[in-house]
């Protein structure tokens, strides 16, 4: 029954079941968008285009995971077999000679099983080793086609399957997700016009400005080559070291160093193209872009000691956070961005487009938002797809092209070639889920594994024999732009690349006095772990030309005399940008309210039990997620008869797991609770700015570890709600606003 099947189904209606009977039936590549993603396009300012939406018969279409479909499998209610599909009479006992004898050669069933074991890894990528991914959709808002012929912006409503794959960089593949890292941020368009891959990052710069430099920077980052130390950590002398001599990595280094790189979730962070790309449209004009996704959930951060200590409480975490949002239906969304500007336009700036260590600054060219990215479906097979995925710069549809920039150009090269030996040749386009949805044709043929079975005798361009096909597709095929160039064939760059200071102060001078604070812990972090005094000098002496409040309060932190400001480049003066507010955290709060907000409700014996369900379930109402944390799991009776069942334990779901807590009327501290948990918790919750939320007597336990201040509402300066029993529903308000908020730094200061 359909009610049967709902229970063998995860909460995610998109997803197909995975055990018993539902298992034998997979869905079909044909996935009609559930009700719940409808309901979300339909929020607020979208509504326009929501009903727009409704017009288009590809809507909900996800093509994505069509090819999939014939490579998915289900071993529910089948016999074990081997890999020729011979099937498995006995999988415990290998072949022997006699009942204690030697395992024997012709044992061709413990041979196959072993041999395809000992194979089952295949090298991790280079850089991006750690990550997670999902299945999605993109919508277009606009008809862009005056601007580019690029498929996904075709046409008002047009629907577009995506895989998105999202990463830290440094560490390996089994590496913590909250490392202080930039983090990757691979979006797969399955176009009518086959594969556009954006692959882009967190942050909207980077390291070097030549694709020459990348090997070095990497060599220097990740674990020093004598003793394979540290994981997932940029804290050492190496880096510093690498760094340091590059002053074009400052304006990146204070990105690296700020909120950004501990994100709260990968639903919670901003993507970036980083590079200047071209879109061009029927007639053949071009313009200039960069790409941005905004997350309609706002930008959030950890806390640089929550993050440390999530490495350790799970170091899943943000994997494991993806997978539950798509899991419970609250779809993580982006809305594309795209800066448009012109060749006229971006000569008359004072940096270059092509530098990559150079953004734009939003208030120069506005960001247009173009369509809206929503991932709904969870990957069937870790390896299968999240693993296999070989995003390439190289792959762009008509209607998109490069920049000159010099770092681009070489990694239109180098993503291509580091599939072939990560997947085993040049044949990584036909594994599933790299493979376009519209049909391919071609004379490329044979190498390691091939798939495709191609019929004919003929293999070569132009024939006759084949009736000259497949032909060349002539204007409608991929055209690049007939940029001009000319010059002389060197090893050189221009001007404007000299100049590497204005941009990194003018991000230092758009954040918050918070987001300066950490900043300058991160640096005094990472500089106390390198060794070298130089090294640190050397780092100090280019900051001083970002900021000298900057520099010398991290020298302070290092008990360290400021050294001079290194040289600047004769050629260039450091321009003053003003402050550009976009760059700030803050200034993206989000609108989905409190979707996915993890809350912990602390019960035990004699809490307001039904106060407690109530709380529950109007948290749960408005899409977040609540758990009943206690010192054991089990029941306990609360001072109104009522029944709680613990879900979580502290050791289990320390405080980091969770956005805010509650303390009902009638908590205490449990006798039983000797190692002092709940405190821990409270402490923590408190230093990582979280909202904390009691009521009635429960105030007491926060006054006893001095968290709490006497403010009284509307006034929560700190973000600590305290409430009367009786006006425990306005307390509640209050406190499912500020989770619906940014957090509020004010109790470090
Ligand atoms: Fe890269 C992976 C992003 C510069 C060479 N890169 C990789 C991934 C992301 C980025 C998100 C992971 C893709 C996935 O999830 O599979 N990389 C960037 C950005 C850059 C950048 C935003 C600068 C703007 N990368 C860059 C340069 C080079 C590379 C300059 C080489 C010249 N990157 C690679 C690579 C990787 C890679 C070695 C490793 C695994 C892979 O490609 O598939 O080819």
């Amino acid at each position: 029954s359909a009610q049967k099947l709902a229970a063998l189904c995860p909460a995610n209606s998109s997803k197909p079941g995975e055990y018993g009977e539902a298992a034998r039936h997979p869905q079909t590549g044909e996935m009609h968008l559930p009700d719940d993603v409808l309901a979300l396009a339909s929020t607020a300012s979208e509504a326009a285009t929501s009903a727009k939406l409704g017009d288009t018969p590809a809507q909900g279409i996800n093509r994505s995971i069509g090819p999939l479909d014939q490579n998915r499998a289900d071993g529910g209610e089948q016999a074990l077999s081997s890999n020729q599909g011979v099937a498995i009479g006995d999988n415990q006992n290998s072949l022997k000679a006699g009942i204690r004898g030697p395992a024997l050669l012709e044992d061709f069933l413990l041979r196959e099983k072993i041999t395809h074991f000992d194979h089952e890894r295949i090298p991790e990528r280079v850089v991006h080793a750690r990550g997670s991914a999902a299945h999605g959709f993109f919508e277009a808002y606009d008809d862009l086609s005056d601007i580019t012929i690029a498929a996904p912006f075709r046409q008002t409503g047009k629907v577009t399957p995506v895989f998105v794959r999202f990463s830290t960089v440094a560490g390996e593949r089994g590496s913590a997700d909250t490392a202080r890292d930039v983090r990757g941020f691979a979006v797969k368009f399955y176009t009518d016009d086959g594969i556009w891959d954006l692959v882009g990052n967190n942050m909207p710069v980077f390291f070097i400005q030549d694709a020459i430099k990348f090997p070095n920077l990497v060599h220097a980052l990740k674990p020093e080559p004598h003793h394979a130390m540290p994981q997932a950590s940029s804290a050492h002398d190496n880096y510093w070291d690498f760094v340091s001599l590059m002053p074009e990595s400052t304006h990146m280094l204070l990105w690296q160093m700020s909120d950004r790189a501990i994100p709260r979730s990968y639903r919670t962070m901003q993507g970036f193209g980083v590079h200047t790309f071209r879109l061009i449209n029927r007639v053949g004009d071009a313009v200039f872009c960069k790409f941005h996704w905004n997350p309609l959930a706002g930008t959030h951060a950890l806390v640089w000691d929550e993050a440390a200590k999530l490495m350790g409480a799970d170091p899943d975490f943000h994997r494991r956070d993806l997978w539950e949002a798509i899991e419970q239906g609250a779809y993580p969304q982006w809305e594309l961005g795209l800066q448009i500007f012109t060749e006229a336009q971006a000569e008359a700036f004072d940096f270059d487009v092509l530098d990559a260590t150079k953004l734009i600054p939003e208030e120069l060219v506005p960001v247009r938002t173009v369509g809206r990215m929503t991932l709904h479906r969870n990957p069937d097979n870790f390896f299968a797809e999240t693993e296999q995925v070989a995003f390439c710069t190289a792959h762009v549809i008509p209607g998109i092209d490069f920049s000159n920039d010099p770092l681009l150009q070489g990694r239109i090269h180098s993503y291509v070639d580091t599939q072939i030996s990560r997947l085993g040749g040049a044949n990584f386009h036909e594994i599933p889920i790299n493979r376009p949805v519209n049909p391919l044709h071609n004379n490329q043929r044979d190498g390691m594994h091939r798939q495709t079975i191609h019929r004919g005798r003929v293999n070569y361009e132009p024939n006759s024999l084949g009736g000259g096909c497949p032909h060349q597709a002539g204007y409608l095929g991929y055209a690049s732009f007939p940029a001009a160039v000319d010059g002389e064939k060197l090893r050189a760059k221009p001007l404007k690349f000299a100049e590497h200071y204005g941009q990194a102060r003018m991000f230092y001078l758009s954040q918050t006095g918070a987001e300066q604070r950490h900043i300058i812990d991160a640096f005094r972090f990472e500089l106390s772990k390198v060794q070298t005094p130089a090294v640190r000098q050397r780092v100090l002496a280019n900051l001083a030309n970002v900021s000298t409040g900057l520099a010398a309060a991290i020298a302070e932190g290092l008990g360290m005399v400021m050294p001079p400001p290194a040289p600047v480049s004769g050629l260039t003066v450091v321009p003053e940008y003003a402050p550009s507010p976009a760059l700030s955290l803050t200034a993206r709060p989000g609108v989905t309210g409190i979707l996915a907000r993890k809350v912990a409700i602390i019960v035990g014996a004699g809490v307001a039990a039904s106060a407690v369900r109530l709380a529950y379930a109007r948290l749960r109402a408005e899409g977040a997620l609540p758990r009943l944390v206690a010192t054991r799991l089990g029941r306990s009776t609360g001072k109104d008869g009522e029944f709680l069942d613990a879900e979580i334990s502290f050791e289990a779901g320390p405080a980091v797991y969770f956005d805010a807590v509650i303390l009902p009327d009638g908590l205490q501290f449990d006798a039983r609770d000797r190692e002092q948990r709940l405190a821990e918790f409270l402490r923590d919750q408190y230093r990582h700015c979280k909202p904390i939320y009691a009521w009635g007597s429960a105030r007491d336990l926060l006054h006893a570890l001095a968290l709490a201040t006497t403010a009284q509402p509307p006034l929560y300066p700190d973000d600590v709600i305290l409430a009367e029993a009786e006006q425990f529903d306005a307390g509640l308000a209050a406190f499912m606003a500020l989770l619906a908020s940014p957090r509020s730094y004010a109790r470090e200061d």
